[in-house]
């Protein structure tokens, strides 16, 4: 069974892994109408990794016995500048993901919940992942910054139309 405390700030996770969901939805969308498909596509499948991560915390609240509160989905923002500006503000939202759950695993150390400490280190891994992975998208777009004709970027677009996880 989980404190009053941890189940809350489970609950208040949930809701942050669905607005990022949420987010990479508006930014799949951004790119659609923008003309770069593989972006599109590569935000399409990291908002439904961030439904996952979402489910996986409803699952263990369940198991723990405790119970999963959905609360409103707050606004996302719908216009970017560019795909690097798109890529930006993806690393800077995984940034504040990041945060949150570590402050989730220190709450759970203040509160000696063994169980949610070893839930948890799933996410710490998974953050350093999904940092790492944005960062190299945004490597590849500034390699191509000085290309004035377009081309380097619609390499990139394909490339990113390859994912399939
Ligand atoms: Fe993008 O991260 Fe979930 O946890």
């Amino acid at each position: 069974m989980l404190s009053k405390k941890m189940s809350e700030a489970l609950n208040a996770q949930i809701n942050m892994e669905l607005w990022s969901a949420y987010l990479y939805c508006s930014m799949s969308n951004w790119a659609l109408d923008s003309g770069y498909e593989g972006i599109s596509h590569w935000f399409r499948l990291q908002a439904r990794e961030e439904q996952s991560h979402a489910e996986r915390i409803a699952d263990y609240i369940h198991r723990q016995d405790s119970k999963v509160v959905f609360r409103p989905i707050d606004e996302v923002p719908n216009d970017w500048g560019s795909p690097i500006d798109l890529f930006l503000d993806a690393a800077k939202h995984e940034a504040k993901i990041t945060d949150c759950i570590n402050r989730l695993t220190k709450k759970a150390i203040a509160e000696e919940d063994l169980a949610t400490q070893v839930f948890l280190q799933w996410f710490v891994s998974e953050q350093v992942e999904e940092e790492d992975s944005i960062r190299a998208i945004l490597t590849d777009l500034r390699k191509i910054g000085a290309c004035e004709c377009g081309c380097g970027l619609h390499l990139v677009d394909r490339e990113l139309l390859q994912r399939t996880k």
